[in-house]
């Protein structure tokens, strides 16, 4: 029970007490999942000794590249050159941004790409007409919108005797026309529940598997956005994002004796998304907080600049989506497209491939000048990096430590 309570905002808890055991019932499932999962026998012990022995992957070449920042380990400092390519695992891959990134280091050669999707068949033929080639990804099955479908994925993933190197949680639904909230598996509003919750058990149960890798940098990249940060015109536009006092997840954002909402408003689709990204950006910070420094991997976010001709916008209005394109390439000058990506990376050349948003996230992945930790990366007109200002409330600790007590209470529990 201390676990959830501690999740519950102080003030909440005090004035709703009749209603805490509930809320805690709910709340409690995010942190009595990973307890479950350590129990259920996928414990670090086994997992090291078998891949201490078995965890090679194609061999290609040396990399030599310097690593100046934070990201060494200890084969790095040793000065050790890395024979093997880096494992990446990518979610939501089978379309737009993480397609394109998927196809993007697969086509270095240096990478081994999991791609992390809910529809095996739709990310086999995407990664198939990407031209792909086999051998250099795999298709694993992930649903986050089911906490055990996560969890399988671990299993599965630790299965295969993999290392794991960069960690990019990509995936997002977007329901801006949706009236009423659907749940997840476990019952929370779905937005939430896959772009934040869903990635969050993720990352905390990989967190393990990134701290074993020997690769000489190792990341764990989330998908931020410009429209959760109130700090920019973009994010002012409404429905604003807003956490309030997490009251709404606190409850468990069923719906029913909660609000689906985080701020514990009334539903809007369009909010939860952007109240998810915060949620992904805060994430990220406290990742770098708690494991930067004990751990040297990199933790960080990005905004890709305005990719308007996603899937992300499929439940948009038909309007929406013939307008939203021209509006953000001539009006914004926030547009990139998905061939202009595409097409630049083929050149192979970082210089000409600026305003590519692939080439962004490839560097935020395996660029050593983009190593440093607990940074929020945007990308100029010219392609040229930066570490942007996130607003006041995706950069608030009180609150990115707030998304973090469950697995607090789990792991003092362990
Ligand atoms: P897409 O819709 O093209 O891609 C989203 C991916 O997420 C798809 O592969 C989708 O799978 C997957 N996905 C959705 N639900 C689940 C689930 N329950 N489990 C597993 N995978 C799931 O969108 P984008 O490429 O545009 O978005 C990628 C990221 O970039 C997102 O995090 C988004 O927030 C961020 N971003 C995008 C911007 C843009 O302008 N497009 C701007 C700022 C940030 P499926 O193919 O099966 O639907
Ligand atoms: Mg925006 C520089 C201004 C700018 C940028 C970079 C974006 C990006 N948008 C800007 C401005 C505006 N937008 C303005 C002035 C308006 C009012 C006309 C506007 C509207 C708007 C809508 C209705 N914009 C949107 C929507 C969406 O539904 C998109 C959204 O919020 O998705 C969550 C969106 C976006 N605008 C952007 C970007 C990057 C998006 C998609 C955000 C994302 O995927 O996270």
């Amino acid at each position: 029970m201390a676990l959830q309570a501690c999740y519950l905002p102080a003030p909440l808890s005090a004035r709703k007490e009749g209603k805490v055991t509930n809320a805690v019932k709910e709340t409690a499932f995010l942190g009595a999942s990973v307890f479950e999962h350590h129990k259920s026998g996928l414990h670090v012990p086994v997992l090291r000794s078998k891949r201490g022995v078995n965890a090679s992957v194609g061999v290609v070449k040396a990399q030599t590249t310097a690593v100046a920042a934070p990201g060494l380990n200890q084969a790095s400092l040793q000065g050790k050159k890395v024979l093997r390519k880096g494992v990446v695992v990518i979610t939501g891959a089978s379309s737009g941004l993480g397609l394109a990134t998927a196809k993007a280091l697969a086509e270095t050669g240096k990478w081994h790409v999991i791609m992390a999707c809910r529809d095996f068949l739709k990310a086999e033929k995407a990664a198939q007409s990407a031209g792909m080639a086999k051998e250099s990804y795999t298709v694993m099955h992930l649903d986050l919108a089911s906490l055990d479908s996560v969890r399988q994925f671990v299993h599965n993933f630790r299965q295969s005797e993999r290392p794991l190197d960069v960690l990019v949680c990509n995936a997002a639904i977007y329901r801006p026309t949706a009236r009423t909230p659907t749940y997840t598996a476990n019952g929370y509003e779905m937005s939430v529940g896959v772009n934040h919750l869903g990635h969050f058990l993720l990352a905390n149960l990989l967190l393990e598997d990134l701290k074993k890798s020997d690769y000489p940098s190792r990341r764990l990249i989330i998908l931020g956005s410009i429209t959760g940060n109130t700090n920019t015109l973009a994010g002012n536009v409404p429905p604003k994002a807003g956490l309030g006092d997490l009251r709404g997840l606190a409850g468990g954002l069923n719906g029913r004796n909660s609000s689906a909402m985080i701020d514990g408003g009334d539903f809007d689709g369009a909010k939860a998304y952007k109240d998810s990204k915060i949620c992904n950006m805060l994430t990220m910070q406290e990742f770098h907080r708690r494991f930067h420094e004990e751990t040297g991997i990199t933790f960080a976010s990005l905004y890709p600049g305005c990719i308007a001709t996603t899937g992300l916008f499929r439940e948009h209005i038909p309007l929406f989506r013939l307008l939203f394109p021209p509006f953000q390439r001539f009006i914004t000058k926030g547009f990139v497209s998905e061939e202009e990506s595409g097409r630049r990376l083929a050149q192979r050349s970082v210089k000409q491939q600026a305003h590519s948003i692939v080439v962004g996230i490839l560097q935020v992945v395996s660029d050593p000048s983009l190593a440093k930790s607990g940074v929020y990366w945007s990308w100029n007109k010219d392609s040229a990096s930066f570490e942007n200002q996130l607003s006041q409330e995706a950069s608030d600790t009180a609150k990115a430590r707030k998304l973090w007590e469950p697995f607090d209470a789990f792991s003092s529990a362990v």
